[in-house]
């Protein structure tokens, strides 16, 4: 069990929290020098576990010098501690610092990537989080589990503010908005090197999931580094609409075609992980990756500020693609469920939820705080898709455990080679 594994840089002892710091320098520099595991199957999150630990005990250690606290002081401290499990690579930690200074409640932050190492988590109960951040097409079955707390929605103002087109699809997923709130929305699609890929792909438009589904393509790539997320809902559901299938296909023989596809790309792929992709193509270290949007983006952005002379892309093939949606959720048994309360508010605010998106280069669902947004976040169609991008996109329905269970063991065939 991942418990027992160790941060592989920055120390294993205990989480530390955050102290209101008073600059977030700290995250850049510890995001460029983020910590990896290897990982294949569904362990993929540790590194970033890690991560997230050593970016509060960067916060903590700059509490220490030169700070003049900014803390609402209209707003009563609440005080106590809150446990987040997250994203890896989806908060700005300066937004973390600033919560810790209007509330006085530390918060422990740990992170993961990829829905599959949530939901085993969050269905097993016990996990000692306040708030945790699942895709939409999963929250149905922590619903029906009795793994999520409803919401107290006299401690969440402005829920009315959300975009009401939005608010519709996740309607489908937890009808009344009981369970959840919106955190982030983003596709799947390409991230790659231009001119790496162009050199081994000369003339061809990389605008297809053949560029790296197609074998022959592959094999040109392979030399550069090619790495796909690892994990399976999305990976088949971009595999099944490649194959001009269902992406919600609820037929498994479906899904084992998918798995035969991508057990022919398999051969040409370095490694199956969701998040070291971000810092494998900002330093030239893989030409193409399976990704998601704004990790790609992040990466670009890690890429142009280093100088590491990757020009990196990303896009949304013409097949079409996933479009996820992001929520923020409450375990059933949380400690300390009025701090989540108090968080998501906290995320709700425009000019917070703006800064986020700034950061992570994914929309929010919070309308009010599109023009506060950077301008270059804003209208990138790869993080706020215009119509035309999003006449591509399909949203991943939820399969029922049974078939969950026979798609994740084809995926674990997969990633294994077996
Ligand atoms: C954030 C990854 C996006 C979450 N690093 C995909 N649902």
């Amino acid at each position: 069990e991942d418990e027992a594994e160790s941060a592989p840089i920055g120390g294993a002892g205990p989480p530390k929290a955050v102290e209101g710091a008073c600059s977030s320098h700290f995250a850049l520099n510890v995001a460029h020098n983020a910590p990896i595991t290897s990982a294949t199957g569904y362990q993929g999150a540790q590194g970033m576990r890690a991560w997230g630990k050593m970016v509060l005990a960067a916060a903590g250690a700059l509490a220490l010098t030169a700070c003049s606290p900014t803390a609402d002081k209209a707003a009563p401290k609440a005080g106590g501690e809150l446990r987040i499990y997250n994203w890896s690579d989806y908060i700005d930690p300066a937004l973390i610092t600033q919560f810790t200074q209007e509330t006085g409640i530390r918060v422990i932050y740990d992170t993961f990537d990829s829905n599959e190492v949530l939901e085993t988590k969050v269905l097993q109960g016990g996990t000692g989080y306040d708030l945790v951040v699942p895709s939409t097409h999963n929250l149905p079955r922590y619903i029906t589990a009795g793994a999520v707390a409803k919401l107290d929605k006299t401690a969440l103002p402005g829920l009315d503010k959300l975009s009401p087109d939005l608010m519709a699809k996740l309607a489908a997923f937890d009808p009344g908005g009981v369970y959840a709130v919106p955190y982030m929305q983003g596709t799947i699609g390409i991230g790659y090197d231009k001119a790496k890929v162009a050199a081994r792909l000369p003339g061809v438009a990389i605008d297809s999931w053949k560029v790296v589904l197609d074998p022959a393509n592959l094999a040109k790539l392979k030399d550069c580094g090619v790495y796909f997320l690892d994990a399976s809902e999305d990976m088949f559901a971009v595999a099944l609409n490649y194959l001009s299938r269902d992406p919600n296909s609820t037929t498994l023989k479906d899904y084992e075609d998918a798995a035969a596809l991508l057990q022919r790309a398999r051969p040409f792929v370095r490694k199956f992980h969701s998040s070291e992709y971000i810092e494998a193509l900002a330093n030239g270290d893989v030409c193409v990756a399976i990704g998601y949007s704004g990790d790609v983006l992040q990466a670009k952005a890690r890429a142009d500020e280093a100088k590491t002379g990757a020009d990196i892309a990303y896009v949304v093939p013409k097949e079409g693609s996933q479009v996820w949606f992001d929520v923020f959720s409450i375990p059933a048994d949380a400690p300390n469920p009025a701090a989540a309360h108090r968080f998501i508010a906290f995320m709700r605010r425009p000019e917070i939820i703006a800064r986020a998106s700034n950061y992570t280069q994914y929309a929010n669902a919070n309308a009010a705080a599109t023009p506060l947004v950077d301008a270059a976040v804003r209208d990138d169609p790869n993080v706020y898709p215009t119509p035309e991008v999003s006449k591509r996109l399909f949203v991943t329905t939820t399969k029922e455990q049974a078939l969950l269970r026979d798609v994740n063991r084809l995926w674990t065939r997969v990633v294994t080679g077996r």
